[in-house]
């Protein structure tokens, strides 16, 4: 399947905001005081913005049309994930001495199938990509070993897409739930994602064209690690000499979440181990 002609920025856009009002309702019981001032902020500094550059009404219309269109292509939660949510993963981590995390972005799905220590992610028949075993440890920042740890893995296929937010891939293919063994270990069998375009077709598209910038990530493996009595961290690991390391569209890359893989017999394999703050 060609999938860069299916895979739409709105079918995308839906499947990620339908996802968000599915798992993230709620949310925090914001007293009125910190609304208005947080929010008295923000619009501050959007009326600086619009008296130092003597924004015009043809510019600010065109901010508006721009904002219902973000809306109609379901893509709030691409753009505040890829534009603003490294900062505020920055100050959530501003207390934590473990292993860097980074931003969860649009795509983490609940649930995913369970695997024991010794994991194979569900992948197609014919799956493309090299074969990669991603495995490590999981330990306390005293460094003891973390018993049953769950490390959440999910990432792009070979060409890109996320299962359940482009189509015609199977529902939990490169997802996982994988509980690691008495030291905290695990092993990680999958294939190494393709670098990642955001959607062009869409609003965030049509924000990067406009500017002149470049719709791309590199290629990552998110996860979330999580043990009893300690803090999760939710983070995405790199792999080397990808040119958008140092370009990121999401500014979510850190030199210690690059991961340094070995060739071996018919892939490649890299150990990386999580270091886990306590509660
Ligand atoms: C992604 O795959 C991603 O990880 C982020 C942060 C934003 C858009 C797509
Ligand atoms: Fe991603």
């Amino acid at each position: 399947v060609d999938q860069t002609i299916t895979a739409t920025a709105a079918a995308s856009g839906a499947n990620a905001t339908q996802r968000f009002t599915t798992d993230k309702i709620g949310g925090a019981q914001t007293p009125p005081e910190r609304v208005s001032e947080l929010a008295r902020e923000v619009l501050a500094s959007v009326h600086k913005t619009i008296r130092d550059h003597n924004v015009t009404y043809d510019e600010y219309n065109a901010l508006k049309s721009w904002l219902i269109m973000v809306g109609q292509d379901g893509e709030w939660p691409l753009f505040l994930d890829v534009w603003v949510e490294h900062v505020v993963e920055e100050v959530a981590a501003q207390s934590r001495e473990g292993s860097k995390g980074t931003i969860e972005g649009p795509y983490y799905v609940p649930d995913a199938p369970e695997l024991g220590f010794e994991a194979t992610l569900p992948t197609r028949d014919d799956e493309a990509g090299t074969p990669l075993l991603f495995q490590g440890q999981v330990r306390g920042v005293d460094g003891t070993p973390l018993p049953e740890a769950v490390l959440e893995i999910w990432h792009a296929d070979a060409d890109g897409f996320y299962s359940q937010f482009a189509p015609g891939i199977p529902e939990w293919n490169l997802r996982g739930t994988v509980t690691a063994d008495t030291e905290g270990r695990f092993h990680i069998h999958t294939v190494k994602p393709a670098p990642y375009q955001i959607p062009t077709d869409g609003a965030c598209g049509k924000l990067i064209s406009a500017a002149g910038w470049h719709p791309w990530r590199p290629a990552h493996l998110h996860l979330k690690v999580a043990a009893a009595g300690h803090q999760q961290i939710t983070t995405q690991l790199y792999f080397p000499g990808d040119s958008h390391n140092d370009d990121d569209v999401a500014n979510a890359v850190k030199p210690e979440l690059i991961l340094a893989p070995t060739e071996v017999d018919g892939g490649q394999q890299v150990t990386y181990d999580f270091v886990l703050d306590p509660e």
